[in-house]
């Protein structure tokens, strides 16, 4: 299937569309799409009269040039079925009649033979769209008996952390972040990953506001920050406890604000105890100088506001480190002002939106223990998983133990079927394969997790090939395999006024936006208030103290240095969206080292030599690039890099171990622990 050509010499009228971008980052960006002869050609930020105000201006380069990866040669065009040995990616076309029935008979011989947990879904952020997830692939799921997805490969921690504390309270808006007279951007990198804070952040250092950054790179907000942080990664919690244990002890503890707000203010107090400056500053490697400056300008500053990034909480102390940082503003009584008080995800603005399916209590199996499930019966209780169906996500390129998830892949009995866009590195090892359509071709809903904002977004140009959504391919299975009830939601419209609600799905216009019902910029404790039970902020909630093994705020050192005494970190790079796009990325990607620690290995030769990079999960081959604006100790591999990215074939996760996180049973990338040696040339 080929994708229309203007003719040469043809003179093509563009059309102007206006919608919005609904990939996995906090922006949620208003969108002007130019189309020409049924192509999308530019797109660019929506002019200030539609655009959300946060997003008016400027959008990421990514989503500018999204027409590479809409009509580039990994698109996939039609449904396909495996020809070769798995994950040789060699597909013969079938049609969707084909491949449904196919579908269908797998998932009814699993049920028959094993029971319908032999089967699951696995889908993680890759739509983000409100309309491509939890709507008809629910059903489908859920009505089936199949196992259940813990989505707990980002956020889980976090989302922990910010329910037991605040109920998941609505936090401060990016846009207000221009009024604080101190902001600390804490283990997030905007400049990649929500890059509309980043002028707002140079307004409120022009106003005379100051900037404090928490990250284990000189990232390049960290270079026009007042003050860097350079934490070892994991080692939040020991800054973040000794920040509380001086606040109690200096007077700087709103007692008042306390008193009628929070609970659990004397557990807290206690375990912040032992936190004193120095043993902070040998936990985390910061200067104590710089741990008592931050101490005195967060204490003295008002409005004083925390952007809590998810830097924080992929390691085996995340939980707790977040939870103390968000304690924070409650313990400094920072709220009540405008700018005052933190932000983490925003997406509890909207906290009425959505539809739930009911469960129907089958297991549910932790995505970031993917590979031990899929080749270690022992590894889950009930039947072995037989039907693996992947959409919204690429597994193999982002959750840990990287050779654990490929051999189970390659399982010769496990039927895989990986819905998506483009032939991912998961998708190379699907038994078959259905072309998913982008949020430019389908409809869709917008949720900002940083702007506050629900914007509706619409197909702006035809989909590419036989593409299909979401809703229409799990509406189908589930018809077919006859889960489909009279009152579900079936069409585009239907679905979403399920999803909004009858009222709000009224005032939204097709390409317009509407802000939550707490306004657009909330100011915290004053329009937002916690969505705990007794309305108050807890410091240390029970549920919390109970799932840590020995307790919340309980700091654990890091394991494995003895063996790998190099820490390998992975976050997000501003080429992709986890590994979406990544197919686009030229050439190969490096690994990055601080020029100490390649010195102390001879690799400090100036030739970005080849290096392995090595663990006990496995090993990646690569070039080597010196960075001194790492702290000496970490290296950076990217995350989401596809596997042609690297000479070894796979990527970051193949070093990331599958532990879990303290609180939330999130992953913990960052808490790889490696060596690093020259390869000869
Ligand atoms: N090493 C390392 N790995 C990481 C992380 C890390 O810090 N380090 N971070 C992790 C984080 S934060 C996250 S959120 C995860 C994300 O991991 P994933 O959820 O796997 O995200 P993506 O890699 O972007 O893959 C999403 C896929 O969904 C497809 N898709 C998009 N829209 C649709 C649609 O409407 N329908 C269908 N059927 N498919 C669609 C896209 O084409 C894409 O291939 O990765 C994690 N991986
Ligand atoms: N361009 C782009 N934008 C994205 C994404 C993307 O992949 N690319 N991904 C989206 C998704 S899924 C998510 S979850 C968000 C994530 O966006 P962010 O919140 O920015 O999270 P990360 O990119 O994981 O890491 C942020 C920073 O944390 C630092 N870091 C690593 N370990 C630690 C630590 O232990 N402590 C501290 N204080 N800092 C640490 C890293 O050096 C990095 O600079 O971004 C979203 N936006
Ligand atoms: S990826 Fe983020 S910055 Fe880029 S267009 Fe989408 S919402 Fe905006
Ligand atoms: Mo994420």
């Amino acid at each position: 299937m080929t994708v229309p050509e203007p003719t040469p010499g043809e003179v093509v009228q563009a059309t102007l569309h206006h919608t919005a971008c609904t990939l996995d980052c906090p922006d949620s960006c208003s969108l002007e799409v130019e189309v020409r002869d049924g192509r999308v050609d530019k797109v660019r930020a929506a002019p200030p009269d539609l655009a959300h105000p946060l997003t008016s201006g400027f959008i990421c380069s990514k989503v500018g040039r999204i027409s590479r990866h809409l009509y580039g040669e990994d698109r996939l065009l039609h449904p396909a079925r495996r020809t070769g040995p798995k994950g040789d990616g060699a597909f013969e076309r079938i049609s969707w009649e084909e491949a449904l029935d196919l579908i269908v008979s797998r998932m009814t011989e699993a049920r028959t033979a094993f029971g319908g947990e032999s089967v699951l879904p696995v889908s993680y952020g890759g739509s983000n769209g409100l309309m491509t997830q939890d709507t008809a692939d629910a059903i489908l799921f859920r009505r089936f008996g199949a196992s259940a997805l813990a989505r707990n490969v980002c956020a889980a921690p976090s989302t922990a952390a910010a329910l037991g504390l605040y109920g998941k309270m609505a936090g401060v808006a990016l846009e207000d972040y221009e009024h604080a007279s101190l902001a600390i951007v804490w283990g997030a990198n905007p400049s990649s990953t929500g890059i509309h804070l980043v002028p707002i952040l140079r307004t409120m250092q022009a106003r005379g506001g100051k900037l404090v950054v928490v990250d284990p790179r000189r990232t390049p907000l960290a270079k026009k920050a007042d003050l860097h942080l350079q934490p070892r990664p994991g080692t939040d919690l020991c800054l973040a406890l000794a920040l509380h244990r001086e606040l109690f002890r200096r007077g700087g503890a709103d007692l008042d604000f306390l008193a009628e707000h929070a609970t659990g203010v004397e557990e807290l107090r206690r375990r912040a105890e032992p936190w004193t400056f120095a043993r902070a500053a040998e936990a985390t490697g910061i200067p104590e100088a710089d741990i008592a400056r931050c101490h005195e300008w967060y204490s003295a500053s008002s409005p004083a506001v925390i952007r809590c990034g998810w830097g924080v909480e992929r390691n085996r102390n995340g939980g707790s480190a977040v939870a103390a940082i968000l304690a924070l503003p409650a313990v400094a009584g920072k709220f009540q002002v405008r700018a005052g008080g933190y932000t983490m995800s925003n997406g509890s603005a909207f906290r009425d939106v959505g539809r739930r399916e009911p469960s129907p209590g089958t297991r549910i199996v932790n995505m970031n223990h993917m590979g031990r499930v899929l080749t270690d019966p022992d590894a889950i209780q009930g039947p072995p998983i037989k039907v693996l169906f992947v959409y919204n996500a690429n597994p193999l390129a982002t959750l840990p133990n990287q050779e654990l998830v490929r051999r189970g892949l390659a399982r010769e009995d496990l039927f895989v079927v990986v819905f998506d866009q483009v032939l991912t590195d998961t998708a190379r090892y699907a038994d078959l394969v259905l072309p998913a359509t982008t949020f430019l071709e389908h409809h869709d809903l917008a949720m900002g997790y940083g702007a506050m904002v629900l914007h509706a977004t619409k197909p702006v140009a035809p989909a590419v090939g036989e593409a299909r959504s979401n809703n229409h391919v799990f509406g189908e299975l589930a018809d077919r395999l006859g889960l489909l009830r009279h009152d579900d939601p079936r069409s585009d419209a239907e679905w979403r006024q399920t999803v909004l609600g009858r009222e709000r799905s009224r005032r939204l216009s097709d390409d317009g936006w509407v802000t939550p019902r707490t306004g657009r910029r909330p100011i915290q404790f004053v329009d937002a208030f916690p969505y705990t039970r007794d309305r108050k902020v807890h410091l240390c909630p029970p549920s919390l103290d109970a799932e840590a093994s020995q307790g919340l705020y309980a700091f654990h050192a890091a394991a494995g240095a003895e063996r790998y005494p190099l820490t390998l970190i992975s976050p997000s790079v501003p080429q992709t969206v986890s590994s979406t796009f990544g197919q686009l990325r030229p050439g190969q990607v490096p690994l990055e080292m601080h020029p100490r620690d390649a010195a102390a290995r001879g690799l400090d030769t100036g030739d970005k030599p080849r290096v392995r990079v090595f663990n006990d999960y496995g090993e990646v081959r690569c070039r080597l690039r010196l960075n001194p604006d790492l702290k000496p100790g970490v290296t950076l591999l990217p995350k989401g890099a596809w596997f042609r990215s690297t000479e070894s074939d796979n990527n970051a996760c193949a070093l990331a171990p599958d532990t879990l996180t303290d609180v939330g049973a999130g992953a913990c990338f960052n808490d790889a622990r490696v060596q690093v040696e020259a390869l000869a040339d």
